[in-house]
């Protein structure tokens, strides 16, 4: 049997290439918590969990992330069968209520050990890949309609990206249509123009948004109104042409199913952080597409690792009509990832090679780590 030894935490700082103007947080740096679980064979897992403006998307923090792994879940987990992920998953879904970016850090360096002893990628555990390459959108949030106008072009021309969410839910419901509408006759048929309003506006607000946003040729309209406002994200999904797109609404299977069974919205964005992991987010497609909703593979802007965990499981499922978002490692300065994922003709490719199919370059880890070495360990038998 192969034990589980050791489970290692890190968190790393890594700045981003421009502030990133959501409407409750400019982002300025990306924190990422590393898993390393080391096996009895020798073998190794890798995992990452990444939330977005601190505390202010959701109520988990990467210090919480950290602390929920070390206390509750890493003790639990030493010396049990690394083979058995399943067994692992509900002992932790019994022992730690909520806390889903530490269980999906944990779960995927689970996997990735699985995949690396049975020498196979993660997406075999999931039946298969159907895919090699998946469609990435970028998201302009610069906070300047310039800036974001020759960010388009530029991702355009390079063939990087030619679908773009835009973040808006900062200014007036007024200035933010003028501003999609700006960037949509920038960027004409050449490019899908979607819009995240990150929960910023009231059902009211929304009605308006929506009208002004679908004229503007916006195709999709994420989160506009907050996550518990179920019955408001279905009558806005009911009364508008443009797709509504739940988000903050969906963790875990459990959320899924309530939003699809009152329809409050036409598109899940799945991410496997805010589903509890690759299995839940499994789940979470499973019920999209049991309720004939379209699918998109979102992120919570995690660096090459969890992406790489993320495009592994997105990669098995057979049609994710709105694509991705997987750009999480562009969008810092620096990568971790011994050899980077390949972003060319708007798409992602999915990593060849066995579990997740990434590798830490270590110097970058030790750069950017927070602690400057001081690594937490929870070790078997101690
Ligand atoms: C979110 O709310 O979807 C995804 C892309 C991005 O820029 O922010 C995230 C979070
Ligand atoms: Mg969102």
């Amino acid at each position: 049997m192969t034990n589980i030894d050791q489970i290692e935490t890190l968190i790393l700082d890594i700045p981003t290439i421009r502030g990133h103007v959501l409407s409750m947080a400019t982002m300025r740096t990306q924190t990422a918590v590393l898993v390393r679980v080391k096996f009895s064979d020798g073998s190794e897992g890798i995992g990452e969990g990444t939330t977005i403006g601190g505390l202010s998307y959701g109520p988990e923090s990467p210090e919480g992330i950290q602390s929920a792994i070390e206390t509750y879940i890493a003790p639990a987990l030493l010396g049990r069968n690394g083979d058995d992920v399943n067994g692992a998953l509900q002992l932790i879904d019994k022992l730690v209520k909520g806390n889903r970016i530490a269980k999906t850090a944990v779960e995927i360096a689970l996997w990735d050990g699985l995949g690396k002893r049975l020498g196979v990628p993660v997406s075999q555990l999931f039946g298969g890949a159907v895919h090699e390459r998946l469609p990435v959108a970028w998201t302009l949030a610069s906070g300047n309609s310039e800036t974001d106008i020759t960010e388009a072009q530029e991702m355009i021309e390079t063939r990087r990206h030619n679908i773009f969410k835009l973040k808006i839910g900062k200014r007036s419901v007024r200035e933010d249509v003028a501003h999609v509408a700006r960037i949509k006759e920038a960027v004409g048929d050449s490019a899908s123009v979607r819009v995240d309003v990150n929960t910023a506006w009231s059902l009211q607000d929304a009605r308006w948004g929506l009208k002004g946003l679908q004229e503007a040729g916006c195709e999709l309209v994420e989160q506009p109104v907050p996550a518990r406002y179920r019955r408001a994200m279905a009558e806005l999904t009911k009364s508008h042409e443009i797709a509504v797109m739940a988000d903050e609404a969906l963790n875990g299977p459990e959320d899924a199913l309530e939003v699809a069974s009152v329809r409050g919205a036409d598109v899940f964005a799945v991410k496997i952080g805010q589903s509890g992991g690759l299995k839940r987010a499994s789940e979470v497609i499973a019920i999209g597409q049991a309720a004939g909703l379209g699918l998109y593979g979102g992120t919570m802007l995690e660096t090459g690792l969890s992406t790489a965990a993320a495009l592994q499981l997105f990669s098995t499922v057979e049609d994710l009509a709105w694509g991705t978002e997987l750009f999480g490692p562009l969008l810092l300065t620096d990568e971790i990832l011994a050899e980077p994922i390949i972003y060319r003709d708007f798409c992602a490719e999915v990593p060849k090679g066995v579990g997740i199919g990434a590798t830490l370059d270590q110097d970058k880890i030790d750069f950017f780590r927070r602690d400057g070495g001081r690594t937490m360990k929870a070790v078997a038998g101690e």
